[in-house]
């Protein structure tokens, strides 16, 4: 008889335990958050030379921060696939922002939704396709626009006012609050476009960031002797690709005299108009803006046109740099004090309502970024600035508080990892590893030491040349090739800043013949090949 009611009362716990009540106590809920471009030099868990970044640095006290967290292939649309579907580019077919992604592949959070998750993707998708597998969404269209920006919605399409970041929040703070299903257990995806160049600050930010000055880096007036074509020929030079309308916020009186200030990006049209290549101008982002709105930035924008007017003229190569890296650092880091601010908002939501205790919380970047490095803006290269990408994770009773690892993890990890976490079957076909041991603080259990990393897109802006490398804890070895046929390799530990190439260097011939040997079996173990790269030539 007791057997009886223990077998009952057993029946009992498994049902109510399938019930949808208790299912959000099994499975942990995800929120995954992500910034477009932002550098992890740029958040201070990792360094506080530039910015504060108290909330988002919450998440790496309260969890796990990565010090060699990194991408597969350095630009945005294409981190994206390789997060979404866990296979790398040449798999998911999605190699450059211009590729279609193919939406009949699996992604992760159609398995998800499968799964009885109530899934969400609000902000920057960069995709042209609407997200598959999520319940709901608010996505920007492309790369969305920082003032009154346009959102592609589940239901309908709808343009709001306000700032971005704060807008992409309020959105995803409503979700929370009016469309979550308290029987299930969600994923939510909030996606920030900030802080993407042309770096536009809220007012308030623009006008506060405008009186900040910023210390240099060690290699702004980097001349690249020490490396190959590649760093040679790139297009993004703070000084001389770095735009005095479009990025530093200049407003000429004429186009004339722009074309004084930029001569080298003012194209003259057959029509005699002037048309300068890749931006829109001072005008793209800005015309968006209401009379109120364009009021409060034009206090700040008349400031910099004073100061440019005065002093522009008597500058010399050395001082533009120094004005321009100024420029760019008051407004990069401005767009990001407003996602510090935004992603506090909804940790604290998190807290109040108790759901932080059963919630996996990321930050990351869909890839790293240059903030004067190497005389550097943008990504795309293998060097570590754009390469690397910030990584915290908090899960309270799995990961230790204030955890770090210099582990070589990548974005091609998240939907395993992810996966694993909520106990759903991953395809055999992704290619990441879960990070779960080390969550758990179970190192032992991890053995990669070195990834893959391949980079396609060029010919295309800042002329960044094709390439892919392996790069372990020591060394990064890369071959560039399309239009050139070069090799690199970093010695990481003793020269962190990447100044010398020393692939011919003879003390470096035995790591070269090792790397290169390993660089090959990673290819063949990723399924990546030399015809495959050929295949991708257009
Ligand atoms: C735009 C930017 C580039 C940037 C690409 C890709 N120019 O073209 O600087 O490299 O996007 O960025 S912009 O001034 O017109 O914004 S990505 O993050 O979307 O891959
Ligand atoms: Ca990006």
């Amino acid at each position: 008889m007791k057997y009886f009611f223990t077998t009952i009362f057993t029946i009992m716990l498994i049902i109510s335990g399938c019930s949808s009540s208790e299912q959000n106590n099994d499975k942990p809920n995800i929120l995954f958050i992500m910034s477009d471009d932002h550098a992890y030099q740029a958040i201070s868990a990792y360094d506080d030379r530039l910015i504060q970044t108290p909330n988002i640095d919450r998440i790496a006290n309260e969890g796990i921060l990565f010090n060699n967290a990194c991408v597969t292939n350095s630009i945005c649309a294409p981190s994206r696939a390789v997060i979404l579907t866990g296979k790398h580019s040449h798999l998911n077919g999605k190699i450059d922002n211009h590729a279609k992604f193919d939406d009949s592949q699996i992604t992760f959070p159609q398995l998800f939704k499968n799964a009885g998750y109530q899934t969400a993707m609000y902000g920057k998708l960069h995709f042209g396709n609407n997200p598959k597998g999520v319940d709901d969404f608010f996505i920007l269209p492309g790369q969305g626009d920082y003032i009154n920006p346009k959102f592609l919605g589940k239901e309908k399409d709808t343009v709001i006012t306000g700032y971005v970041t704060d807008v992409i929040t309020d959105l995803t703070l409503n979700w929370f609050k009016t469309k979550r299903d308290k029987n299930k257990p969600f994923l939510m995806m909030y996606l920030h476009k900030a802080p993407h160049r042309a770096w536009w600050p809220s007012p308030e930010k623009f006008a506060e960031f405008y009186e900040k000055e910023f210390p240099e880096p060690e290699t702004l007036f980097d001349d690249y002797s020490g490396r190959g074509t590649a760093a040679k020929t790139a297009e993004m030079n703070i000084l001389t690709h770095m735009q005095y309308m479009h990025d530093s916020k200049v407003r000429p009186s004429t186009m004339e005299e722009m074309g004084k200030v930029e001569p080298e990006i003012v194209y003259i049209k057959g029509d005699g108009s002037l048309m300068r290549p890749n931006a829109g101008g001072f005008n793209r982002p800005f015309g968006r803006a209401n009379e109120e709105q364009k009021k409060k930035y034009d206090v700040t924008l008349d400031k910099i046109n004073k100061d440019f007017k005065e002093n522009w003229p008597k500058m010399n190569d050395r001082e533009k740099m120094k004005w321009k890296f100024q420029r760019y650092m008051q407004d990069y880091l401005g767009t990001i004090s407003s996602v510090d601010d935004n992603v506090g908002r909804v940790l604290d939501y998190l807290e109040e309502t108790g759901l932080d205790k059963n919630t996996i919380v990321v930050y990351t970047s869909d890839q790293g970024f240059y903030l004067g490095e190497h005389g550097w803006f943008d990504k795309r290269f293998i060097y570590d600035e754009s390469f690397k990408t910030p990584l915290m994770i908090k899960w309270p009773n799995v990961i230790k508080p204030g955890t770090t690892s210099k582990e070589m993890v990548q974005n091609l990890d998240f939907a395993q990892t992810f996966l694993e976490a909520a106990m759903i079957d991953a395809p055999d076909d992704m290619q990441g590893e879960s990070l779960i041991p080390l969550l758990k603080g179970d190192t032992d259990s991890w053995d990669r030491d070195a990834v893959y990393y391949h980079y396609y897109e060029y010919p295309s802006v800042h002329m960044a040349k094709r390439h892919y490398g392996i790069v372990n804890k020591e060394y990064k070895l890369a071959h560039f090739y399309y239009d050139i046929d070069e090799w690199e390799l970093y010695d990481r530990l003793n020269d962190p800043n990447e100044m010398n190439n020393v692939y011919n260097d003879p003390k470096y011939k035995d790591v070269v013949e090792k790397l290169t040997q390993e660089l090959k079996d990673l290819r063949v173990k990723y399924k990546d090949s030399e015809e495959l790269d050929k295949s991708f030539i257009y």
